[in-house]
């Protein structure tokens, strides 16, 4: 249908047909819990909404074309989409895990798959050598993040996938960070891309939503199975939130990593930051490996304020046009104290020994004007010696 046809074309149309009775140009939201049937079995293709629903048909459309894969499946969260997949597990098989991945992603490793019989092994996969040691018979598949939350590190998705190969191992990558419109894993070799809707895709911190895009069509009957078996799906309204707010994501894209590249270079030269993680910046370990396998390097920053807890709590409470808040992906600019905030869930020693400290703060940048934000942070930096001096 959308064969040939560019990214910011299909985010407006992929999956999307004007609706065959009124010629309604949008998507409707078709709220209805059931279908009526000819008579027993004889329906128009959906029997009831947890097994499938045409808002969500037209989300999990236009989402693969986004992704490059075949298959869409859409759940009610990113934490639900991630259980989904874990679940096509078996217990007594066994995960290579990304060591920086979101703090709920690993709390449900630790707190709900280790107990169920899933073993896991959490590394940095910069070093390709310790990836292929840490593989064991059992392992089925590996997962990570690039760029990581919330230290934004860089992972080759090539070389992973062709270790995943060799190993007959499931190459899960989380894309939430960099979105389909930067980065498309499908095409690099993974087998599965993993999102949070709820960030970029839907744009404008009003849904809680997630999807798994994948070209494999066993992995997609079987997820397919979950979502109806263990019922994680997403609301009518809520996929066709999602829909509008992905007929943006080009333009959005774009701006956000504009703005990223331009906050993080004024953070590198500020006296009060001891470190940028940004893949943007020459410096990042990762850079030329982003520069690869990314179209940017997206709108998310991690930085290391001088001052400990005392400084990043008061430069947080300076904020006035970015919100302190959990989440990203917005058109509003949020920031946040990861090790007390969305990391939480790490034990400190896991912590620190990632670089998740008391000064560490993550910015996701949104679309308002530039020198807004740049005065912002300034702003927190003044905050944030003043708290110093006075203590
Ligand atoms: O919040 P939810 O839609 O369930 O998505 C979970 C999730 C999955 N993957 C990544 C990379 C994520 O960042 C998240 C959620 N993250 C935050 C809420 C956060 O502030 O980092």
């Amino acid at each position: 249908m959308n064969e040939g046809q560019r990214l910011d074309t299909l985010c407006i149309h992929a999956g999307q047909e004007p609706d065959p009775i009124s010629g309604a140009v949008m998507t409707p939201i078709v709220l209805a819990s059931t279908f009526v049937q000819d008579g027993p079995g004889a329906h128009k293709g959906y029997d009831y909404s947890r097994a499938g629903n045409p808002t969500r048909s037209a989300l999990e459309g236009c989402l693969a074309a986004l992704e490059g894969a075949k298959h869409g499946v859409a759940f009610g969260s990113g934490c639900a989409a991630t259980s989904a997949i874990l679940l096509s597990l078996a217990p007594g098989d066994h995960v290579l895990c990304g060591d920086d991945v979101y703090g709920g992603t690993f709390r449900i490793f630790d707190k709900v798959m280790k107990p169920w019989g899933l073993a896991s092994t959490s590394l940095d996969f910069a070093d390709l050598a310790k990836v292929e040691a840490a593989i064991r018979p059992s392992t089925k598949m590996i997962w990570l993040e690039t760029p990581s939350n919330p230290m934004l590190k860089i992972f080759d998705i090539a070389a992973i996938a062709a270790i995943a190969k060799k190993a007959g191992a499931m190459f899960v990558v989380d894309n939430t960070f960099a979105t389909p419109m930067l980065q498309r894993p499908l095409d690099l070799g993974a087998t599965v891309a993993v999102h949070s809707t709820t960030k970029y895709l839907n744009g404008h911190s009003d849904v809680v939503g997630g999807a798994v895009l994948t070209n494999d069509d066993a992995i997609a009957e079987r997820l397919h199975f979950l979502q109806k078996s263990v019922g994680g799906v997403p609301s009518p309204f809520d996929c066709y939130m999602v829909l509008r707010g992905l007929k943006t994501l080009g333009v959005r894209m774009r701006q956000h990593v504009a703005s990223a590249r331009t906050l993080a270079e004024h953070l590198s030269r500020h006296p009060q930051v001891e470190r940028v993680f940004y893949p943007g910046l020459p410096s990042h370990p990762g850079h030329d490996v982003a520069a690869r396998q990314m179209k940017g390097p997206g709108g998310m920053i991690s930085f290391e304020l001088a001052g400990g807890l005392a400084a990043s709590t008061a430069f947080l409470k300076a904020l006035r046009v970015f919100a302190c808040a959990e989440s990203l992906g917005g058109v509003e600019s949020l920031a946040e104290h990861p090790a007390i905030m969305t990391h939480a869930s790490l034990d400190p020693e896991a912590r620190r020994a990632l670089g998740i400290g008391d000064g560490l703060l993550r910015l996701s940048v949104g679309l308002e004007d530039v020198a807004d934000l740049r005065d912002d942070l300034d702003r927190g930096f003044t905050a944030a010696s003043s708290a110093l001096k006075s203590r």
